[in-house]
């Protein structure tokens, strides 16, 4: 897997170290670890499964061998606060490279999902640790499910969550994929360091399934009813709720008609 992702791979970071293995608790955790020890800005850390894959908030993700589990470390000159701003450029850059090897385009939900028809296809966890209030590294975890069947899921996933093997029918080569999305994420990236992050949110936009929704969205403790309108400059959503409008840094979204 290694050498083939390697095979043409153009990039001038990402990806140019590589840590691959059969199976791991999870390639964030391992990713972390790196990075303390010293790793570089672009090293990618990916396993074919996962025994304690994570979601936000300490949930759990599937990670059955087919899926693609990977996590990139980043040394970025952010903010703290910016980190969001990587996860929704790491969904346009996974939507993207979608698009291109598997000829087929997800949606994007607000913050971390890709959708297709409605189920959730792939998932971003970002983790920042920081100094001084701006980040030491950043560790951006992606989850996409590939190769894997419906019964391949647990059961209790298997009405909520979806793969591009189900959703059209094919076997998409995950070396492929992978060297295909670094190129892209590089691409994104070195544009939003060199011009800001404008033109990563105008994409994030084109593709969401979540502006313009009537939504209700679970933040800290409440839920706020109202609609999606934007999001702002930092990646945060903007929604109009009884005349005003609130700011949502991370949350979750649940679309009105779905409920
Ligand atoms: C996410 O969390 O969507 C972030 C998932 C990030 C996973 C990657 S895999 C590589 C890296 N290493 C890790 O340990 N993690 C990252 P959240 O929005 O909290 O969604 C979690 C919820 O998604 C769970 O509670 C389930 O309902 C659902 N879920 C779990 N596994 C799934 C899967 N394989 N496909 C679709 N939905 C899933």
């Amino acid at each position: 897997m290694k050498a083939v992702i390697k095979s043409g791979l153009t990039t001038k970071t990402m990806g140019r170290e590589i840590f691959h293995y059969h199976s791991l608790e999870s390639t964030n955790n391992t990713a972390r670890q790196l990075a303390e020890d010293g790793a570089e800005h672009g090293t990618l850390v990916i396993a074919a499964r996962q025994t304690a894959g994570r979601g936000r908030g300490g949930r759990r993700w599937s990670s059955p061998e087919g899926g693609i589990w990977l996590s990139l470390i980043l040394r970025p000159q952010l903010l703290f606060v910016q980190a969001s701003l990587i996860t929704l450029l790491t969904a346009v850059a996974a939507a993207e490279t979608t698009r291109e090897v598997c000829c087929f385009m997800p949606d994007i939900k607000w913050p971390n999902d890709l959708l297709a028809g409605g189920k959730k296809l792939a998932g971003v966890l970002t983790e920042a640790f920081a100094v001084n209030g701006g980040i030491h590294y950043l560790v951006v975890g992606l989850g996409i499910n590939i190769n894997i069947r419906k019964n391949d899921f647990p059961p209790e996933l298997r009405q909520q969550a979806t793969s591009i093997l189900i959703e059209t029918g094919k076997q998409t080569d995950r070396a492929l994929w992978v060297r295909s999305f670094l190129m892209a994420f590089e691409q994104l990236y070195d544009e939003a360091a060199a011009d800001g992050f404008a033109a990563v949110l105008d994409r994030w936009r084109r593709y969401s399934s979540t502006l313009g929704k009537d939504v209700l969205v679970c933040s800290s403790g409440c839920r706020i009813r109202g609609k999606a309108l934007d999001i702002d400059g930092q990646g945060a959503l903007l929604v109009e709720t009884e005349g005003s409008i609130r700011r949502f840094w991370a949350g979750e979204v649940i679309f009105e008609q779905e409920r």
